[in-house]
């Protein structure tokens, strides 16, 4: 890369091998189902997470809201956590497309809504109320920390909805993060949830995409809603053959992301005048803030950063930053990294 991008997984470029392919790549027109690279991907994908189908969509948001346009029907209700990626920046897109409403709820430390709340949220059959009908979940859940929550959580949802008789959708745009984390199989949390879309296009490195899966017959009807978003995208294959390299190459080494994330957390923690506590750390993201004794701002900070050593990073807060490891991120350009804020804060 020509830069040290810590803003976010998503500006990691496609690996060499994933260039390669992607100019090998047999391809066939999509919307046909005729593209065979794209077939073979949603193939190993459904089988990976241990589901009947998948779809190949254009980007984690277009997997989710193709997922609640499936699920849900206009005036429908889908129980969603308050800071979650669906709930915050989507657009709204569950309102403004599917007239879908949302229905937040706070969620803990790790990103999970408390059961009781979920439960309470349900609508009784009531024509003052619109229809119960999703619950939407987030794996691992970027608003706190990156957290992995664990299978048992899952199950627990499995059964309330299943009391309600309510789906199951789960945002899973790092969702092989989570399950390399928490070291299961990507089946385990999948076998819950009636579907999982999850992008190719973070840390896994593929230049765009992302997969549904869920039932063969949620898959034909999302086919249908797909194509309504304008995703029925042709010759695919030149994707996939980077997604078929996602897949197969790039899943366990996320480990290297997540335990250099640690890392640099314990190398923040040393830094004075910054507050974080690296315990919390568990994939590939750190979060960390300013001490009150810091009078840099944060945006001057992340320009220095830049001038400096064309290290880049985002603010998520007045006096807060998110930082991601990813493929492109090495030992070096953490210990760059460290040094040159350390002399930021040093120097005032
Ligand atoms: N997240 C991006 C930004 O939009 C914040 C990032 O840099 O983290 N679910 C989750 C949990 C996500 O973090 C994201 C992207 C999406 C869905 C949407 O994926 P895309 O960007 O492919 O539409």
């Amino acid at each position: 890369m020509d830069r040290i991008d810590f803003r976010s997984d998503t500006v990691s470029w496609p690996t060499p091998a994933m260039r390669l392919a992607m100019a090998e790549a047999r391809v066939g027109d999509d919307v046909y189902g005729e593209d065979p690279t794209t077939n073979e991907m949603e193939a190993l994908a459904a089988e990976m997470l241990g589901k009947e189908a998948a779809l190949f969509v254009a980007s984690g948001t277009m997997g989710n809201l193709t997922a609640i346009l499936t699920h849900c029907r206009r005036g429908d209700e889908a129980i969603v956590g308050l800071d979650s990626h669906t709930f915050r920046y989507e657009a709204g897109g569950m309102a403004s497309l599917g007239g879908v409403m949302p229905y937040p709820l706070p969620t803990d430390g790790l990103g999970r809504m408390a059961l009781a709340d979920v439960a309470a949220a349900v609508r009784v059959d009531d024509p003052h109320y619109p229809r119960s009908r999703l619950i939407l979940l987030e794996n691992s859940y970027g608003a706190k920390h990156g957290a992995p929550i664990p299978a048992g959580y899952f199950a627990a949802v499995r059964e309330l909805a299943d009391r309600y008789g309510l789906r199951v959708h789960l945002d899973g745009a790092r969702y092989f993060n989570a399950v390399v984390a928490l070291g299961i199989s990507p089946k385990e949390i999948a076998g819950y949830v009636d579907s999982v879309s999850f992008c190719l296009s973070k840390g896994l490195c593929a230049p765009a995409g992302s997969i549904l899966v869920g039932s063969a017959e949620f898959i034909h009807q999302a086919r249908r809603v797909r194509k309504v978003l304008g995703g029925g995208m042709r010759q695919t294959g030149v994707l996939a053959a980077a997604g078929m390299v996602a897949l197969t190459q790039m899943v366990d080494r996320l480990a290297e992301d997540h335990a250099r994330a640690r890392r640099l957390a314990w190398g923040l923690a040393e830094i004075p005048g910054l507050v974080l506590d690296p315990v919390l750390v568990q994939t590939n993201m750190v979060f960390f803030e300013l001490a009150e004794a810091v009078t840099l701002p944060a945006g001057e900070i992340v320009q220095r950063l830049r001038t400096l050593a064309n290290v880049w990073v985002d603010t998520a807060g007045p006096r807060r930053f998110r930082v991601v490891t990813h493929f492109w991120i090495d030992d070096n350009a953490v210990a760059l990294f460290l040094e040159t804020l350390h002399a930021i804060l040093r120097n005032g």
